[in-house]
């Protein structure tokens, strides 16, 4: 059967290079770093597929800078994507959530390594053991220091809005590669016969509006006014719940279905939980790219608030626009802080 133009298969590596003339130094570089981050998926999600079979659930007996007990996948996904950000010779350095502190890579070429990475190797693992979905999640900045391999934390303390590039994997009934280099939004879902993420979304744009909200309802009583109004509004609407406790998982969700994803203050985490840097920046420049609106709980913008830690957490509301919007309504109206 002859395969006709609109059919053809588009692999990640394809449509990158494609769009290389979007990037404004079409050096190529961030192509390579791109396609290295796409292999460092694969590997990860061959390991991911048969985590039950193999010894590599279960606790690590040793916890990361966010004090989650870490899973082995965990240190074996920042392990892979570290490698092959080496092997790229793109990558300056990389700050992990794995990690209490950037690593400086050694490119392998002798040549400039022009960016930084922040990244979440596998978010959510708290499900692996139960089969539930995980996610990679990876921002990627032009570094600032000018000398060809050097690093400073500065190149990590870059706004949201500084990054070139942000991406997710989600490892789930199948596995999808969603990423933005600032000109629109686009998925790859994995071909395990062919050992190829193949373009299956294209220009991602997220509904204006859902009928979903995902946060941990079970935190109801520890959330500001301001919050349990809008979750109020929300039953009131008949709105359906939906948690996954996963935030790759529940913002991919709402980038297709439309909704909003909230992790407000608690008493437990008064700043929020989520990390900033490579958590909720990657997915507020893509969710931004499709659409969508994503901001904090003191009302802003996710992209602009200052990085001031690696692991800075913060609040955070993303998704469809009418909701974020209704959102930000509730707060201006029963926010004790006006
Ligand atoms: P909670 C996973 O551990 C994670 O970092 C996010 O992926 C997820 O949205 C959140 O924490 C879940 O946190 O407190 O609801 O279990």
């Amino acid at each position: 059967m002859t395969t006709t133009r609109q059919n053809r298969i588009i692999t990640l590596d394809e449509f990158i290079i494609k769009n290389q003339k979007h990037y404004n130094d079409a050096t190529g570089s961030l192509t390579r770093l791109l396609r290295d981050i796409g292999i460092a998926s694969k590997i990860v999600n061959r390991e991911v597929n048969k985590a039950g079979l193999v010894n590599i659930l279960g606790d690590a007996k040793s916890g990361n800078s966010s004090g989650d007990n870490v899973q082995k996948l965990d240190l074996f996904a920042n392990q892979v994507m570290i490698e092959c950000l080496q092997n790229s010779g793109e990558c300056a350095g990389v700050a992990s959530e794995e990690d209490e502190k950037w690593t400086k890579l050694n490119p392998v070429s002798n040549k400039r390594a022009d960016y930084v990475v922040v990244m979440d190797p596998l978010d959510g693992s708290s499900n692996i053991d139960v089969n539930v979905s995980v996610g990679t999640i990876f921002g990627i900045y032009k570094k600032l220091t000018k000398t060809k391999s050097g690093v400073k934390e500065s190149d990590f303390f870059q706004k949201g809005s500084k990054m070139v590039a942000a991406g997710y994997v989600l490892y789930g009934t199948s596995t999808i590669l969603v990423y933005t280099t600032g000109n629109g939004v686009n998925g790859f879902t994995l071909d395990p016969s062919i050992g190829e993420f193949c373009l299956s979304h294209k220009n991602i744009k997220m509904p204006d509006f859902g009928i979903y909200y995902s946060v941990n309802q079970g935190y109801y009583q520890k959330f500001d006014l301001e919050v349990r109004r809008f979750i109020d509004n929300c039953n009131d609407e008949n709105y359906r719940l939906r948690y996954i406790g996963s935030m790759v998982s529940d913002v991919h969700r709402s980038l297709f279905k439309g909704g909003i994803f909230l992790y407000p203050n608690t008493r437990k985490y008064p700043g929020g939980k989520l990390r900033l840097l490579y958590e909720c920046n990657p997915m507020a420049m893509i969710v931004e790219q499709a659409g969508g609106i994503a901001v904090d709980c003191q009302l802003n913008r996710i992209l602009d608030v200052p990085v001031t830690s690696i692991h800075q957490r913060s609040t955070i509301a993303i998704g469809s626009k009418k909701m974020v919007k209704d959102f930000i309504s509730h707060v201006k109206k029963y926010s004790a802080v006006k």
